[in-house]
């Protein structure tokens, strides 16, 4: 790993420099300078919180210190889950730009997980594809998986094992910030390996470089990918569910949703059984897929529980 000469933050003592969060764990870290340079960061008082991907302005510290984290830019999007403390949403991750969710032939892929996904990745702004992953044990249900290729989300059948697609998604995430979500067991990891070479190396230097060894597993890291961009990888959180912000904001995260939607009689229309309602008539006619349907309505019910128990 790359690290700044002991003495060059010395130099800028006083100025604020701009560095991207590429490992975060509590209230220290490591940023990522654009000249390469790593530097170990730490965050002082308690109104700051810092995740992987944000870009932040620092001062330096006396010379062998890490540097101080002062503010943080203002986020393009967060990445949230739902933390087991009280069902409060979690950011995990900022700017990201790609949402890969992997699946594949075992564990028993999950659609409705799939869409919720695919669902928080639109709310977000990112660009979501579909990674179909132990595609040399088994193919893509390419039935099931072609009305993704219809709305937006590009199917990547890959292998961690023999690298098969591994450059055609790589080559999707292009200089983004990319994340892959998914079961547990899909191979998430063996992926981050296989685009990201080197990676579960630079986990076990980045809790050297921290000094916080016994929180290797937690630490969320940024992993460089070559030739530009990068991979979160949050360990322990890996397998979240991803946190919805509201129940009227949910059609928004079905594309085709929010396109027949524009053709309701109400504008505030929750498209589950008000009268005319075209997403409904779509759904009759064949032209919204019945189960992705069935996932908005699911997801509609989740979120209403979870907003009557708040
Ligand atoms: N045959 C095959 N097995 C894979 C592939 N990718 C991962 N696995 C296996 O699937 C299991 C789960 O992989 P892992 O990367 O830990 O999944 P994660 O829980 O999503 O991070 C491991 O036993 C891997 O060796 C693949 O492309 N082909
Ligand atoms: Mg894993
Ligand atoms: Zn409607």
């Amino acid at each position: 790993m790359k690290r700044a000469p002991a003495g060059a933050a010395d130099s800028s003592k006083g100025a604020e420099a701009a560095a991207l969060v590429v490992a975060a764990h509590g209230r220290r870290g490591i940023l990522a300078r654009t000249d390469g340079a790593r530097l170990p960061y730490m965050i002082r008082g308690r109104h700051l919180r810092v995740v992987c991907g944000d870009r932040v302005h620092f001062t330096a510290a006396g010379s062998g210190e890490p540097v101080v984290v002062e503010r943080i830019e203002a986020r393009e999007n967060e990445l949230q889950r739902l933390s087991g403390r009280g069902g409060q949403p979690e950011t995990i991750a900022a700017n990201v730009t790609h949402l890969v969710v992997v699946m594949a032939a075992l564990p028993l892929p999950d659609l409705y997980l799939t869409d919720r996904y695919l669902c928080a990745a639109r709310l977000m702004g990112a660009a979501s594809a579909l990674a179909w992953n132990k595609s040399d044990v088994a193919g893509p249900p390419l039935a099931e998986l072609a009305l993704y290729e219809t709305l937006a989300c590009p199917v990547f059948p890959v292998s961690a094992v023999t690298g098969d697609g591994i450059a055609a998604l790589r080559a999707w995430i292009g200089s983004g910030t990319g994340i892959l979500v998914g079961q547990s067991g899909v191979g998430k990891s063996s992926l981050l390996n296989a685009l990201a070479p080197g990676a579960d190396v630079l986990t076990g230097e980045i809790s050297l470089a921290s000094d916080e060894g016994r929180h290797t597993t937690t630490a969320s890291v940024l992993h460089p990918l070559p030739g530009g961009g990068g991979l979160v990888d949050t360990p322990g959180v890996r397998d979240f569910a991803p946190a919805i912000p509201e129940r009227t904001a949910i059609s928004s995260g079905f594309i085709e949703i929010e396109e027949y939607g524009r053709q309701c009689r109400f504008t505030d229309c929750s498209h589950l059984r008000e009268d005319h309602c075209a997403v409904q008539e779509a759904v009759a006619a064949g032209q919204i897929d019945p189960r992705r349907y069935e996932s908005y309505r699911r997801l509609m019910n989740l979120v209403r529980q979870a907003e009557g128990r708040s």
